[in-house]
């Protein structure tokens, strides 16, 4: 307590009781220190293994049961109270089973499937459309879309999921509906209608201001661009090649809260360090390399990471990347709240 509130006097301690009793505090009262977003790395063996254990002891249940999805949930350290592993975007990895659907519903919290595992014949159904599932397919349930996911196939589909439910639930925004006639909601559109109408030749009437609409962004659409640029242009000095997952029609982040990028780093490339006002969290697609997260501009804790683990980099830490091999590339596929950060103007970026 500051030198100018004398603790010595009674009425002081009186005036806490009887604040404390009506729901109020004096500002110059101390609190809880709010738990700090902590640099985590979640290494793949030990996820994958409680997923797959998930998948024998935990039977997926109708959309009013508490398993109506099977997810491992990655909590950061610093936020084990929310369970969350930012305090804005939660990411944790779902499997589904052969012959298995996760029933549907609709949410105010948007989310994403990054996936994983699977050999194409899983999909989600988005507002009427089955978007299939290959690896590194990204696959967009904005908010407040039908989704259910169903595994026609004969091995198991594993994808990321990224919702941003921890902002709503800051926002008192989290809403949810579930599907009222049946586990499905019914397929209405041909596959590949989103992408289509989507494309650069659209309807003149498409316009969706910032909202974000059904998509799926396609691995063997992506890879190109990432090869391609890796041999014709520097990247960018912190990131290496770097893209974004480009909202189609207004060419803006990937949902109106959650921007996807992909990154490549070349054989043996080590980036410049900068920080900026917003949460990341990574996996890695492909290679083995390192990150250094922290405070200080030089000395930060260092994630050496390989592929598929997970790892996240807090708003204001500085950091930096390095692929560790000399032969090979290394590919990053992250997520951030920039969007929510720049649309409230308080992003910022220094190096
Ligand atoms: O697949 O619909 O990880 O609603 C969390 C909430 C996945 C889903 C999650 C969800 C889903
Ligand atoms: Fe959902």
């Amino acid at each position: 307590m500051s030198e100018a509130v004398n603790t010595d006097d009674p009425r002081l301690e009186e005036l806490h009781r009887i604040m404390a009793e009506n729901s109020l505090a004096g500002h110059w009262q101390p609190r809880q220190p709010a738990p700090a977003l902590q640099p985590h790395l979640w290494r793949w063996p030990v996820v994958y293994s409680c997923l797959m254990e998930s998948g024998e002891v935990v039977k997926l249940g109708h959309i009013d049961e508490a398993a109506k999805r099977r997810t491992v949930q990655l909590v950061n350290p610093g936020l084990t109270a929310f369970k969350s592993t930012t305090r804005t975007i939660q990411m944790s990895v779902q499997l589904v089973k052969p012959g298995e659907r996760a029933e549907c519903h609709r949410h105010t919290a948007a989310a994403l499937r990054f996936v994983v595992e699977g050999d194409g014949t899983g999909f989600t159904t988005v507002e009427g459309e089955e978007m299939h599932m290959e690896p590194g397919d990204l696959v967009l349930t904005p908010s407040w879309t039908w989704h259910d996911h169903y595994n026609q196939g004969e091995s198991n589909i594993v994808w990321l999921d990224v919702l941003d439910v921890h902002l709503m639930n800051h926002l008192d925004a989290n809403f949810h509906e579930n599907y009222g006639e049946g586990p499905a909601q019914p397929v209405t559109k041909a596959e590949g209608y989103s992408r289509h109408r989507l494309g650069a030749v659209r309807p003149l009437t498409e316009s969706p201001g910032n909202h974000a609409l059904p998509y799926t962004y396609k691995w063997s659409d992506t890879l190109p661009v990432l090869e391609q640029l890796a041999g014709s242009s520097d990247g960018d000095p912190h990131d290496g090649v770097l893209l974004q997952y480009a909202n189609p029609v207004t060419g803006g982040p990937t949902m109106p809260t959650i921007d996807c990028r992909v990154q490549w780093l070349r054989p043996g490339e080590s980036t410049r360090p900068h920080r900026h006002t917003s949460s990341t969290i990574y996996h890695v697609m492909q290679g083995a390399g390192t990150t250094v997260a922290g405070k200080d501009k030089n000395n930060g804790n260092p994630m050496t990471w390989t592929e598929q683990d997970c790892f996240v980099v807090p708003s204001w830490h500085w950091h930096h990347f390095k692929n560790d091999s000399q032969t090979e590339p290394a590919i990053l596929f992250s997520v951030t709240d920039r969007p929510v950060l720049e649309s409230l103007n308080l992003y910022s970026e220094e190096d």
